[in-house]
């Protein structure tokens, strides 16, 4: 997989050096690039925003940089725009971008950006607005991070395990059940007996158990409606 980040705030993007983006590039799965989006300013003080036409608050990213920017690296691509006004970012969205061979992630601060650069991208390649959820963040840059990081982890050939894949939260559906480590009493605290118990079915059933109670209790809106056959264990 290819992809390039556009933003004017290129070191905040470094991470994608580190650790899991890092190790994916050092197994040659993934090719990464950050470019700067003043490199295709023009004017003297690499203007990249003006204020919005009908008034209001705040900056509009201007069009221009952001047309040769996409021009030079995005042709072909499936094109990401990180805004607070996209669809919700989600497992199932990780899943399909990582099918696709070049993404490219379009990080827009202030106001957003000119909507004619959207529409000139979906020309160009498939575009996707995509927000990480219902609150503002400055810039979509940590959006763009967040989103790589879930994508590449499903890239194949990425996880050693493809088991912990299949177990993790959202795979299925559900949010995980806890999960317990040595020692066995802690602080006065023990690990549930089922899991010392070794009986595999017993503990595969009290897994499914504490996923559901656990859904039901922080996310009811992930649940099926009630009175769907889903062989979910009641609660
Ligand atoms: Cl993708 N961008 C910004 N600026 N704020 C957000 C977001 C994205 N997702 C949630 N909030």
């Amino acid at each position: 997989m290819r992809i390039d980040v556009v933003t004017i705030f290129p070191d905040y993007l470094a991470p994608l050096g580190l650790s899991l983006p890092g190790k994916a590039r050092d197994k040659g799965l993934l090719d990464v690039a950050v470019h700067d989006l003043r490199d295709w300013t023009t004017d003297r003080h690499h203007t990249v925003d003006d204020t919005p036409y009908g008034g209001g608050a705040g900056m509009v990213m201007k069009p221009e940089p952001w047309g040769q920017a996409l021009d030079a690296v995005a042709q072909g691509a499936t094109i990401v725009f990180t805004t607070p006004s996209g669809e919700p970012f989600t497992q199932q969205v990780a899943q399909e971008l990582s099918g696709h061979e070049h993404l490219v992630f379009a990080c827009g601060r202030y106001e957003g950006i000119d909507q004619r650069v959207v529409e000139h991208a979906a020309t160009q390649g498939t575009v996707r607005e995509i927000s990480l959820g219902d609150y503002v963040l400055n810039g979509g840059e940590v959006a763009a991070l967040a989103i790589i990081e879930a994508v590449v982890r499903l890239l194949p050939g990425f996880m050693g395990n493809a088991e912990s894949l299949v177990e993790e939260s959202h795979a299925d559906g559900l949010l995980e059940y806890p999960v317990y480590t040595k020692p066995s009493s802690w602080r006065g605290r023990d690990v549930p007996d089922v899991l010392l118990s070794g009986d595999h079915a017993r503990i595969a059933a009290w897994r499914r158990e504490q996923a559901a109670r656990r859904t039901a209790d922080r996310r009811p809106d992930l649940l099926p409606p009630t009175g769907a056959v889903t062989g979910l264990p009641d609660l």
